[in-house]
């Protein structure tokens, strides 16, 4: 019998990444999606993968529709991956957010308490935790510091996931997922916005790129190496919690920089800086250190800050080209 996993936010980047990854693992695979108007599934299907997964409703601000999947599908193995995730809209959104990313984890943190304490559950908990930096590089045991609302929110859900561990024997584990980048992340995001702006300046459709702080500094790797360390996180013997990152860090400057000279383009000449897109409170710095991954999972990252953006543009360049 195959193992079943339920994957929350299947129409995400890592959503659809996961999913390629367990199908190619042999895994039955359920991917939830929230209701909306239009359902959008252009991720799953640029990997091939949409006819391959089962799809079903959920929403995690719904408890009693939580529990109902979950007793449907009886998956062995929970990826937590849905929230609202963009950092800039939770301090519009505060209490969506609050209520999505942080109360949304104990609701299903809850269902699996009520409906098989046995399934193993991935929460994906984030390097914004860390915020105003208290150490450098970040690692497992570094003081948190939550600079957004999300943070806040990614925060308790990180706690609810360590207590129900705890307190109820659940397999559960949180993954600080530094940030991760690919053809498929969402256009709000800033590596996205730079490489997509990049392929439309090249291709003659815009004449400029206008970005907020230049200085912030991020640890970037490429996505579907680091759904490989959430499906490990959860093989283990006992679970526990994990920073993945590459241990190197790059500013947005940087990122610019090399996008635009990956087609022979100067930077200066199209970036405008523009402070509608500052945060009323900034991480300046994140850094990881991937220690315990390498040593525990034998996870390490593969692609490197050039190669990661250079397949960005790549990409969509090709899309945009089309
Ligand atoms: P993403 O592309 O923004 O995907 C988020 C997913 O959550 C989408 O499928 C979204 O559905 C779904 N969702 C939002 N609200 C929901 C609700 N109320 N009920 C059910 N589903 C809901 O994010 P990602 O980059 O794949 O990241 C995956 C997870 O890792 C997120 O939890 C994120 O916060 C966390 N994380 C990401 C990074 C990173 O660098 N990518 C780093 C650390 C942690 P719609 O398509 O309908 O919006
Ligand atoms: O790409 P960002 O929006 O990502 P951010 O805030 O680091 O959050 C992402 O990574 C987290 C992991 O650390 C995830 F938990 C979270 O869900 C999300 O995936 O912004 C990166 C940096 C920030 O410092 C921002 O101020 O880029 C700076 N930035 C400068 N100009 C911009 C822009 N960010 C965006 N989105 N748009 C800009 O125009």
């Amino acid at each position: 019998m195959p193992k079943t996993a339920l994957i929350t936010g299947i129409t995400g980047q890592d959503g659809a990444y996961l999913a390629k990854l367990l199908l190619s693992k042999g895994y039955y695979v359920v991917g939830t999606f929230r209701r909306t108007s239009m359902l959008n599934l252009e991720r799953v299907n640029y990997l091939g993968i949409k006819d391959k997964i089962e799809l079903m409703p959920m929403d995690l601000q719904d408890q009693g529709n939580i529990i109902k999947v979950l007793d449907k599908v009886q998956p062995h193995e929970v990826y937590n991956l849905a929230a609202q995730s963009f950092v800039a809209v939770s301090f519009e959104q505060p209490l969506v957010t609050g209520d999505i990313t942080g109360l949304g984890v104990a609701r299903l943190l809850e269902g699996i308490r009520i409906v098989n304490p046995e399934i193993k559950y991935y929460q994906a908990s984030t390097s914004e935790m860390f915020g105003k930096v208290q150490e450098v590089p970040q690692s497992e045991n570094t003081p948190f510091y939550p600079r957004s609302p999300y943070a806040a929110a990614k925060l308790y859900a990180h706690w609810m996931t360590v207590n129900y561990r705890e307190a109820y024997n659940v397999y559960a584990c949180s993954g600080i997922l530094f940030n991760h980048e690919s053809p498929l992340r969402g256009l709000e995001f800033v590596t996205r916005k730079i490489t997509n702006t990049v392929a439309r300046i090249k291709c003659g459709l815009e004449n400029e790129l206008r970005l907020g702080n230049l200085d912030a500094k991020r640890d970037w790797g490429y996505a579907p190496e680091y759904v490989e360390a959430m499906w490990l996180m959860l093989q283990q013997s006992k679970p526990d919690d994990y920073v993945i990152s590459t241990g190197e860090t790059h500013s947005v400057r940087e990122f610019v920089e090399a996008a635009f000279s990956h087609v022979n383009l100067d930077w200066r000449e199209y970036v405008v800086v523009d402070p509608a897109f500052y945060r009323p409170a900034e991480v300046e710095l994140l850094i990881g250190d991937p220690t315990k991954a390498k040593e525990r999972l034998g996870w390490q990252c593969k692609t490197d800050f050039k190669a990661l953006v250079g397949l960005m543009v790549d990409a969509d360049l090709k899309r945009v080209g089309k």
